[in-house]
């Protein structure tokens, strides 16, 4: 009898990718939100370990505010505007239908593609937000290029009922199709819809252009909406231009966690309105008005505490925290613009999870990472801000002794022809920190390779510790064993 397992992957944001994850809004899976909008999340709930008191943060000096105007999103040419042009990109989109759709129109393509776009994603439970449908068709049939685009305006699950879109006609020059034999573009006619935030909550009108790519055989669409803001704001003695968008995640609002904003002319790693940044050893919070007219920007006058790792136990004597940022309900906090005591960051005091952290202990260099929702993955509870800055005391970071291995794949109870390969993924999740290891390094073993990250800081790579699985049936008798990789 043959008994194949494929062993795959350890899943997890890779190493490099967190934070262009969060540029790209890559395909990972998202979950219907029929909750509050992101101003209204869950609150934060106790961790695994003790419940402390919520961080009370004086208040701090009153802010600036600087007007912002708005300009159509083709008028800038900064060297990060094609970022912005391109807008959102869809969570996925692929030959395979949607199992939740109940009807798609009759394609004349054999090869239409079907996809899902999550709009106001939330940050803070990464991939959950409103989930739409669309499907693209060729009219002249197979072969003949993508020029319909099907969308549920109407969020009831039936593309038959919503009309299609053809390609934009006279599109304004960053638009027009740079078609070769490998790569189709098209820029369809303006959507519009009204952004469904579930019963009882305002719906959320919208104007987007939906875009399409096809490379090769790897299709990709995104949806831009035609304006942005604009204006010129101060941060300490630094003037700079300054762009709000949204496009990392379509929300309707300015003033959502995860509107886009893009500085002066240097590329930022995380381009985010939440995102603090340090000018002259000061830390500035930015906040936008709904509409994006006004853009406020407060430097931080309240407390500080320290962030530090634990040692582990046995012979590891050392532990720190090497880079990384920390989110909050209200803030993301790159680790490296913080100030430092005796070497270690001191980090404003609040409530905070991983969304990405590299730290050492020992010989060890430890990623981890927000843990991403998949499709169909319904969070049983509120994010756990597990990491809590407080003044008076160090927050120590420790792992969980004993993380939680849950399996993507195969679902529970799913069951198997004898013979089929079977292809199992995992994730090693930490509860008290309520995110997922991404990576565990062997410092003792160079690799001779280095990331370089947006803002031009290196990091050496090491040899990747694979952890090693084995698989056995329900009488004990191994089926599969071999190293799992991270990936
Ligand atoms: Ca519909």
């Amino acid at each position: 009898m043959r008994r194949r397992a494929i062993l795959s992957k350890f899943r997890c944001v890779s190493d490099v990718g967190l934070l262009c994850l969060l540029l790209m809004l890559i395909a990972f899976g998202c979950k219907q939100k029929t909750q509050e909008p992101e101003s209204e999340e869950p609150t934060t709930e106790p961790s695994v370990e003790e419940e402390t008191e919520a961080a009370k943060v004086p208040a701090g000096p009153a802010g600036e505010v600087f007007e912002m105007e708005e300009v159509s999103v083709f008028s800038l040419d900064t060297p990060s505007a094609s970022q912005f042009q391109r807008g959102q990109p869809a969570r996925d989109c692929g030959l395979e239908p949607n199992s939740k759709v109940k009807a798609y129109p009759q394609f004349k393509s054999d090869k239409p593609f079907y996809g899902t776009a999550t709009f106001d994603m939330s940050l803070v439970q990464y991939g959950l937000g409103i989930d739409y449908c669309f499907a693209l068709d060729e009219s002249g049939g197979a072969g003949t290029g993508y020029d319909r685009f099907y969308f549920d305006t109407n969020h009831d699950l039936d593309l038959t009922n919503d009309g299609v879109l053809s390609p934009m006609e006279d599109p304004p020059s960053q638009l027009t199709p740079k078609n070769t034999p490998s790569v189709q573009e098209v820029a369809f006619e303006y959507l519009q819809f009204d952004l469904d935030y579930g019963p009882g909550k305002p719906p959320v009108p919208l104007k987007v252009i939906p875009r399409f790519m096809l490379m090769s055989t790897q299709p990709m669409v995104s949806f831009a909406l035609p304006t942005v803001r604009k204006g010129k704001i101060k941060l300490g003695s630094k003037e700079l231009d300054a762009v709000l968008t949204q496009s990392m995640t379509i929300t309707g609002s300015y003033a959502s966690p995860a509107t886009g904003l893009f500085l002066g002319e240097t590329p930022d790693a995380l381009p985010l309105l939440r995102g603090w940044r340090n000018v002259d050893g000061t830390l500035y919070t930015l906040s936008a008005t709904a509409s994006g007219d006004k853009l406020t920007v407060t430097p931080y006058a309240g407390p500080f505490g320290v962030f530090e790792v634990g040692a582990g136990g046995g012979n590891v004597k050392e532990g720190k925290v090497e880079m990384g940022y920390l989110i909050g309900k209200d803030a993301i906090i790159d680790i490296g613009t913080c100030p430092k005591e005796d070497g270690k960051p001191k980090i404003p005091v609040g409530d905070y999870r991983p969304l990405r952290l590299g730290i050492r202990v020992g010989d060890l260099r430890i990623g981890l990472s927000i843990t991403l929702l998949e499709a169909g993955d319904t969070p049983t509870k509120p994010p756990v801000f597990g990491i809590r800055i407080r003044e008076d005391k160090p927050y120590v970071l420790a792992l969980a002794s004993k993380p939680d291995i849950v399996f993507k794949t195969p679902a529970v109870d799913e069951r198997f022809k004898v013979g089929s390969e079977i292809k199992v993924e995992a994730l090693i999740h930490d509860p008290r920190m309520d995110a997922s290891i991404s990576s565990l390094e062997d410092t003792t073993q160079k690799l001779g390779q280095s990331i370089t990250m947006p803002d031009g800081t290196e990091y050496e790579r090491f040899q990747s510790v694979d952890p090693m699985v084995k698989i056995t049936n329900s009488s004990g008798e191994c089926v599969a064993e071999g190293k799992m990789p991270f990936g």
